[in-house]
């Protein structure tokens, strides 16, 4: 693959959206080069980048005439598009269960997820240690889906694949905001040690 050929990733570096789809790019070994999108100067809205992604977010990835956004989405055209290193089983069932607990993982966790965030992007003072604790109550008991679910393999499906890619991103964020690791999550704490020790995740880190 040339230079010009790359894929091109618009790009937030701290945004988990963007995140996600780097560590499958940085596992299948694309090369890729990344387009830094200011969300902050608000970028993400200016007529160029909407004719790529009418929502008006990142991440974005072109590959020659191919424009894609939503992060799930592009994670699964890389897999078709570049099956090698496969990270989907062949078995369309196993298949299937790895798209519901992405959606699960993402989806059902998004209440209390930016309950938390937004509680925790307050300043100190104006905090609610009850709104904080019940936040983390409620994400733990989600996070027990999975923490019976990876019993003794070694990633969430097995082998490592799209379903570990669309939720470390998020994970390592439950870690900074305190909910992991925790005593009632052995096997998921554990899990994200592991993950942090792939190349992949090292380089969104
Ligand atoms: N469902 C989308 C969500 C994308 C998203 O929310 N991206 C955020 C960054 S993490 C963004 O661009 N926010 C800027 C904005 O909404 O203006 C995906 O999975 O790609």
């Amino acid at each position: 693959m040339g230079t010009e050929q790359k894929i091109q990733l618009y790009d937030f570096a701290s945004s988990p959206n963007c995140q996600r789809v780097k560590i499958v790019l940085e596992e299948k070994k694309i090369p890729y080069q990344t387009i830094p999108v200011d969300l902050k100067k608000g970028d993400q809205k200016k007529a160029d980048f909407l004719k790529l992604n009418p929502y008006g977010k990142v991440p974005v990835i072109v590959d020659a005439n191919t424009v894609l956004y939503e992060s799930c989405i592009i994670n699964e055209y890389l897999e078709e598009k570049y099956p090698e290193p496969s990270l989907m089983p062949k078995d369309p069932g196993r298949r299937a269960k790895i798209r519901i607990l992405i959606d699960y993982g993402l989806n059902h966790f998004d209440s209390p997820y930016q309950r938390l965030r937004q509680e925790l992007m307050k300043e100190e003072k104006e905090r609610s240690v009850e709104a904080v604790e019940n936040a983390k109550k409620d994400i733990k008991t989600l996070l027990q889906r999975f923490e019976r679910d990876i019993g003794d393999l070694t990633y969430l499906a097995g082998d490592f694949s799209l379903l570990d890619a669309a939720l470390i991103p998020r994970f390592l964020r439950l870690e900074g905001f305190g909910v992991l690791p925790d005593s009632s999550l052995p096997r998921l704490s554990r899990w994200l040690e592991r993950v942090k020790g792939r190349p992949s995740v090292r380089a969104i880190m």
